[in-house]
């Protein structure tokens, strides 16, 4: 049974999480790798581990994890040095593997306290020219995004920085990317950093 007060709250906070949606914010712009370590909120936002063998690639499906990331829906491939491009280090990750999938990952906040998403957005080469998809905090679309694959190639991914911002509301945040398109060729994401960077 749904719970009428839950899901009312539920839509507000949602109201309350869309702050930025696919827009620079007019925050100072810190380099998280030089700010306080307390500003690196995600662990392993490069997809660097597990290592996946050379010009391979590891699918990886539902409530399986992948460091401290996990896939929460469908599958996603996890893209190994070689395969194609990487936006930092030498992997990123496929978020569809041969269906959409979702990976995420829960980190601590501060209750009423601003966060600022930056993230490398590239897509599978292959398919559709067109992926999409939606970053989601606690569940609620705060971005949804797409990429048009036309011309690039695994050599040339054309990476791209997205940014979004929301407001946590509790002491944790569920970060999570999912894909919105259908098949096996899936927006490619990479390079996921979070900090606190201003004030509310
Ligand atoms: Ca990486």
């Amino acid at each position: 049974m749904v719970d009428l007060r839950t899901f009312v709250t539920a839509i507000t906070a949602a109201s309350l999480l869309a702050l930025g949606s696919g827009t620079a914010v007019a925050a100072p712009e810190r380099d998280a790798d030089t700010a306080d370590a307390s500003a690196v909120r995600v662990d392993d936002g490069s997809f660097e581990y597990p290592t996946v063998p050379a010009n391979s690639y590891l699918t990886v499906s539902e409530g399986q994890p992948i460091g401290p990331w996990k896939v929460t829906r469908g599958g996603v491939d996890l893209i190994g040095a070689g395969f194609w491009q990487a936006a930092e280090g030498n992997q990123s990750v496929d978020l569809n593997a041969t269906q959409p999938g979702t990976v995420s990952q829960t980190f601590s906040t501060k209750p009423l306290t601003k966060y600022t998403v930056t993230y490398s957005l590239a897509a599978n080469p292959g398919g559709p020219a067109l992926k999409t998809g939606r970053v989601l905090v606690n569940g609620q679309n705060v971005q949804s995004f797409s990429f048009d694959s036309t011309g690039k190639t695994r050599a040339n991914m054309g990476y791209e920085t997205r940014k979004v911002t929301f407001l946590s509301l509790g002491f944790t945040a569920t970060l999570a990317f999912d894909s919105t398109v259908s098949g096996a060729y899936g927006p490619v994401i990479d390079d996921v950093k979070v900090c606190s960077c201003g004030l509310l």
